[in-house]
């Protein structure tokens, strides 16, 4: 399994690009990271061959989820109107207004990780009378109930969303206004967003502000397993679903420059309102990925202790806002002209062998 996972990943990096930079809609920042990558690569060596993965029991919540809800032993904690059965934890029924969660007890102090989420999420409701969604999170706090699927408001950490119920729509269908194609988000919406404790959730536009980049994933009603991957290596967040039943990736979204302090939690909550599904968490497991680090990268590499990501404002401004800014331009400009100076180069390689090779054979 882990080798062919990693061979998936490895094989999938372009189009993972691709996808990036069609589904976030931040095409010109997308295209400038990915060249800035491109260029850097070779001193990263970031191809996932020199990595290696241990799953981790005491971050990982499995079947037969002994003790968990039952005893203060365990290493989960359930909140709210969460339930643990035989077959999953479930975070809220399909009924109103509710509102459950599990958490880790366990701070956690891995560098590098990647957690699978196998969850489930169904109900009676009809496409768009479904809500609200849940949420996977990596934060400083624990245990506290509030409006972000099920979890407090101002957050520290990271989360990740499976927003089921498109909330911005129907706000801008009363107001006769519509977003253009562009920028239209199709739900179910998975996304990401990272909090210092002082950004709030905007749960009227679906988070829209503070979105780092999300997907389209059609994870409802399924009879098939559906998983989300969250990896976190080298300070670059990667999300990957495999809904289909199909056992593939699908790349959601990818983003260097993530700074995740160490020593928060793992948890994961759900909420329900007028609307309501079954918001079920199977399991939760926890890679250590062991990732190779020269001694200079070891040394640059100093310890966050706010949650930032680079180039928020560059991300933020791409998505709402329709033209190019001057920087965008200047770059594209630049690396243009950097990748026509390329071809011009392999294309006076190639043929000053081709020149020679022919003259041989004379
Ligand atoms: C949190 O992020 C926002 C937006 O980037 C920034 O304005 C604010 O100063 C940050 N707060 C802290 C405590 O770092
Ligand atoms: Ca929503």
């Amino acid at each position: 399994m882990a080798a062919a996972r990693r061979e998936l990943f490895a094989r999938s990096r372009i189009p993972l690009f691709h996808t990036f930079c069609y589904e976030t809609m931040a095409k010109n920042t997308c295209w400038i990271f990915i060249s800035l990558l491109l260029l850097a690569s070779p001193c990263r060596s970031d191809d996932g061959h020199e990595m290696e993965e241990f799953l981790k029991r005491e971050h990982s919540l499995t079947k037969p989820y002994q003790a968990v809800g039952s005893s203060s032993s365990s290493h989960w904690e359930l909140m709210g109107d969460a339930m643990v059965t035989t077959e999953q934890v479930r975070l809220t029924p399909d009924m109103q207004s509710k509102q459950g969660a599990v958490w880790s007890r366990i701070p956690c102090h891995l560098k590098d990780w990647e957690l699978q989420v196998h969850f489930k999420i169904h109900g009676q409701g009809k496409k768009n009378l479904n809500g609200d969604g849940l949420a996977v999170w990596y934060t400083k706090e624990r245990m506290q109930k509030g409006p972000v699927f099920g979890n407090m408001d101002f957050f520290t950490g990271l989360g990740v969303f499976v927003d089921t119920y498109p909330n911005e729509e129907k706000h801008l269908e009363a107001q006769k206004r519509r977003y253009t194609p562009r920028t239209q988000r199709i739900f179910p919406y998975i996304l990401a967003m990272v909090g210092n404790g002082s950004l709030g959730y905007d749960h009227e536009r679906d988070g829209r502000p503070t979105e780092l980049g999300g997907c389209t994933a059609m994870v409802r009603n399924m009879n098939h397993d559906t998983f989300l991957f969250i990896r976190y290596v080298r300070r670059r967040l990667t999300i990957m679903i495999d809904i289909e039943g199909q056992h593939e990736w699908r790349d959601c979204l990818d983003i260097p420059g993530v700074h995740l302090p160490q020593g928060y939690y793992f948890g994961a909550s759900a909420i329900t309102g007028d609307l309501s599904d079954n918001h079920d968490v199977i399991s939760l497991k926890l890679y250590q990925l062991t990732v190779l680090r020269s001694k200079q990268e070891e040394e640059e590499e100093e310890e966050v202790l706010i949650p930032s990501v680079d180039n928020f404002e560059l991300l933020k401004m791409d998505s709402t806002e329709s033209g190019m800014s001057g920087i965008a331009i200047f770059f594209t400009v630049l690396f243009s002209l950097l990748g026509c100076f390329l071809l011009l180069v392999i294309g006076l390689v190639l043929y000053s062998h081709w020149n020679e090779n022919s003259r041989k054979r004379f």
